[in-house]
């Protein structure tokens, strides 16, 4: 029993062939895309076979408000999530919610991401974002078209790795993607997979089991050397960064400590969680930026204004370009990068006041569908347009409707960072370019649980100001 009693009350998809049920008809490469289609036949609460498995998928405003009540729901640990835990264990994104470590390294990372901690990643932001407009300045000057997403997630994974632990990957100065990448890509898409075969699949994934396990083994040896530097180095930055604190701070209260084991899977975890996402986020405002030319103006004028033509943007500037901030949050509406979310029932409960879910019965918020609900985003949700997220129009929406960084105490711990790498990094690309799509350009998708546009390339000339 899957802890849903009137499952049956809840529509599916009409059965096809007895023994395949659901699975005909659905692309193991795209789950959510192939969820998406069925929500809109099925409505806001709705189940399927997908994962080798009933599901049971919400994605109406209603519901999915439900489910963020924090006194009757809490974060689930399942599919892709509790896949990555052999990899990540107890780290921050895939642990239990009783595993004491959650709040331990809640409490002691917490401040590594307030207004304070953020001030101190700026310059290394700018640092970064300067070697990705050298790589564009020539590839501008050569006429080549650039790869977006390629580029995008060298860019986030050189971040992260630099503000966080005082890593440099050079992944600009290589033509591939940094081993660390493929190695992630690698353990990303075999979770993947391992959600979408069913359980009697597993005799063939022997091959594909053995290649994780390397994988695996890689990133633990990355990680391993990080922290062996930077113990080695000895030298004390005062709490500056992630790593320092997750080697040196107690907890405030409790005087405990990160052990070794822990802060390996950490490191990995902020490593992972703290590029992909956001290099998904870039790439996609970056399809809209340059596919909407009215709106890509409006961004450079406002950048043009707010942080003068040339020179680098302060910290305090960064959040003052509101319509671009408006286009990362539209663009983070259609296709959120982590495009689902679990929830769990803390004990017996209705859903919606109507569907009888007992402790521990789950369902996945479909969130690419939650952002467009009509009832919500109006007629025409797949339409881009910022201006949904002015003010007037913010106010003018019920709350909880709006989810890319999931919700409650499990939501995104590095929701600013992101936004602030994010807003920082468009801003600078479109005050030095214009933008130019491929004409024979169409968006698809790729999934690999998180979401990227695949192939996205974009032409480049620099604006005529001096910037
Ligand atoms: Mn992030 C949790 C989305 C950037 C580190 N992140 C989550 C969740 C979502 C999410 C959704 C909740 C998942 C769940 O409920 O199962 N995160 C994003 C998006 C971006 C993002 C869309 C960029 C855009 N995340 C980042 C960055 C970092 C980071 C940047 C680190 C620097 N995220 C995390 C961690 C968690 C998390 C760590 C787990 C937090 C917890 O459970 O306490």
């Amino acid at each position: 029993e899957l802890g849903w009693p009137e499952l049956h009350r809840i529509p599916r998809p009409p059965r096809r062939l007895p023994l395949l049920g659901d699975v005909l008809g659905a692309n193991p490469r795209t789950p959510v895309q192939d969820s998406m289609r069925l929500a809109r036949r099925l409505g806001p609460v709705f189940r399927r076979k997908a994962f080798g498995r009933e599901i049971v998928f919400v994605w109406g405003a209603e519901p999915a408000a439900d489910l963020a009540d924090e006194s009757r729901f809490a974060k689930h640990v399942g599919l892709g999530v509790a896949n990555l835990r052999p990899v990540v264990g107890d780290g921050l994104f895939t642990a239990y919610n009783h595993e004491p470590n959650w709040q331990l390294a809640h409490d002691i990372l917490a401040p590594g991401f307030s207004r304070t901690a953020m001030e101190g990643y700026h310059r290394a932001m700018l640092d970064v974002a300067a070697r990705l407009t050298d790589t564009w300045d020539g590839r501008e000057k050569a006429g080549v078209a650039v790869d977006v997403p390629g580029d995008m997630t060298k860019l986030t994974l050189e971040t992260i790795a630099r503000t966080g632990f005082g890593h440099d990957f050079g992944s600009f100065e290589r033509d591939r993607p940094h081993p660390f990448v493929s190695a992630m890509v690698g353990t990303l898409s075999h979770a993947q997979r391992r959600n979408v075969l069913p359980p009697g699949a597993a005799p063939l994934m022997r091959r594909a089991e053995r290649r994780n396990a390397a994988d695996m083994a890689y990133l633990n040896r990355t990680v391993d050397t990080i922290v062996a530097a930077r113990r080695a180095d000895g030298a004390l930055r005062g709490h500056a960064d992630l790593l320092d604190r997750m080697l040196e701070v107690a907890h405030p209260e409790t005087g405990e400590r990160l052990s070794a084991e822990n802060i390996r899977r950490q490191v990995i975890t902020f490593l992972v969680a703290g590029h992909e996402t956001t290099s998904g986020a870039l790439s996609f405002a970056l399809h809209y930026l340059a596919s909407h030319p009215d709106v890509l103006a409006r961004a450079q004028r406002e950048v043009d204004q707010v942080w003068g033509d040339t020179g680098e943007p302060g910290y305090e500037q960064v959040a003052k370009v509101r319509y671009l901030r408006r286009v990362l949050d539209e663009s983070l509406r259609l296709w959120p990068t982590a495009p689902a979310f679990a929830r769990e029932a803390l004990h017996d409960t209705l859903l919606c006041g109507i569907h009888p879910m007992r402790r521990g019965a789950w369902a996945l918020v479909l969130t690419a569908m939650l952002h467009r609900d009509p009832a919500v985003w109006g007629p025409d949700p797949e339409a881009f347009d910022p201006d949904r997220f002015a003010p007037k129009a913010v106010r003018a929406r019920p709350a909880q409707v709006f989810k890319p960084f999931g919700t409650g105490a499990r939501a995104c711990i590095g929701r600013q960072f992101a936004l602030h790498e994010a807003t920082l990094v468009l801003g600078l690309l479109v005050r030095r370019y214009d933008l130019h799509p491929d004409p024979g350009y169409r968006l698809r998708v790729t999934e690999r649980l998180t979401l990227l546009p695949q192939g996205l390339t974009l032409r480049l000339s620099r604006r005529s100001r001096a910037a």
